[in-house]
């Protein structure tokens, strides 16, 4: 498989050679693409060295899946470049996510709507991934009518000015700022802007892409997003209200069968998910598994993932490997 990584000197596209890399995906010409300024520059994959070329380049070679994290903008412009050329594109961006036409795919959840039409495949945000992903079986059991979610995001959602900057405020030393205010030792309840209606962009993600996913539009969803100095990955406490009753403990079997979901849940011996024990794995965490004692047919939970990896390009490299699998490329 010939693949461009579109973006491949940026956090996640790093994380993409490196999922790449580590799944023995086939690749047997890698195409690293970024910006005319990163062009010329050596990347190393698989112990082998490549020079980063651009896009108009990229495009003329003709690969066969592009995975693309270079923003919204890029996308926009670039994704039907390289699908007229015949490329499969898998994007993390948010341009193509509410795309009437294009599909927005976990694959332990919905990778099934693939077909070989689909030239342009979003990826969804990082923190409706893993919500989604302890969501989705128990919607299927239960129904789910309404959710309340708090996340809890790592600055490694912002990209590489926000770890400057909250190392600059560690050693107290003044920086560029990726925030409107410090991060270290703060909480700062805004990830990415406002809205009219008072939600952040972020928040309208979980929303949005969460009915969509779940082909399911009377799923109401209500987010707050905050961003904290963690840099391991994004956490979310999550209220469900189902159609029905439920078992707790058979609410821990579904999750627990759920590919993808590890629930980590024993408070006799202090054990849930915490961001430094998901960095750098693919898994979804599930933990403080609990009724709701305040509502009825509720419950709580405690999610965290390592939002560069399942949360971006680990669900990218999966699509991929979806559509290698079953010949959709
Ligand atoms: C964030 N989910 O965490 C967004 C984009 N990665 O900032």
């Amino acid at each position: 498989m010939k693949i461009a990584v579109v973006g491949a000197t940026g956090m996640v596209g790093q994380v993409m050679l490196k999922v790449l890399a580590e799944r023995n995906f086939p690749v047997t010409e890698l195409l690293p693409v970024a910006s005319e300024r990163s062009v010329g520059n050596k990347i190393s994959f698989n112990n082998k060295e490549y020079e980063v070329i651009g896009l108009e380049e990229a495009v003329a070679q003709k690969p066969d899946i592009a995975l693309f994290s270079a923003g919204g903008e890029t996308s926009l412009e670039w994704a039907p470049k390289f699908a007229e050329a015949g490329t499969t594109v898998i994007d993390n961006s948010s341009a193509w996510r509410m795309h009437p036409e294009k599909k927005l795919i976990v694959p332990e959840i919905n990778a099934s709507e693939l077909t070989s039409e689909d030239k342009i495949i979003a990826n969804p945000n990082c923190s409706t991934i893993q919500m989604v992903m302890a969501l989705a079986p128990l919607h299927k059991e239960y129904g789910i009518t309404r959710v309340v979610v708090s996340t809890y995001q790592s600055i490694t959602g912002t990209g590489v000015k926000a770890v400057q900057q909250l190392e600059n405020e560690y050693k107290g030393e003044q920086g560029e700022m990726a925030y409107p205010y410090p991060i270290h030792r703060n909480a700062i309840p805004q990830c990415d802007v406002f809205e009219e209606n008072g939600y952040t962009k972020e928040e309208m993600k979980l929303t949005n892409e969460t009915k969509k996913i779940l082909k399911d539009n009377a799923v109401e969803v209500t987010a707050t997003a905050i961003r904290i100095p963690v840099v391991g990955g994004h956490s979310e406490s999550i209220n469900v209200t189902f159609s029905r009753d439920f078992d707790v403990n058979d609410v821990r079997r579904l999750l627990k069968e759920f590919p993808g979901v590890t629930v980590q849940d024993n408070t006799d011996v202090n054990t849930y998910p915490m961001p430094i024990y998901a960095e750098g794995k693919d898994d979804v965490f599930v933990g403080r598994i609990r009724r709701d004692l305040s509502q009825a047919n509720s419950l709580n939970m405690w999610i965290v993932a390592d939002n560069l990896r399942k949360g971006a390009a680990t669900n990218a490299v999966q699509i991929a490997e979806y559509l290698v699998d079953n010949k959709l490329v």
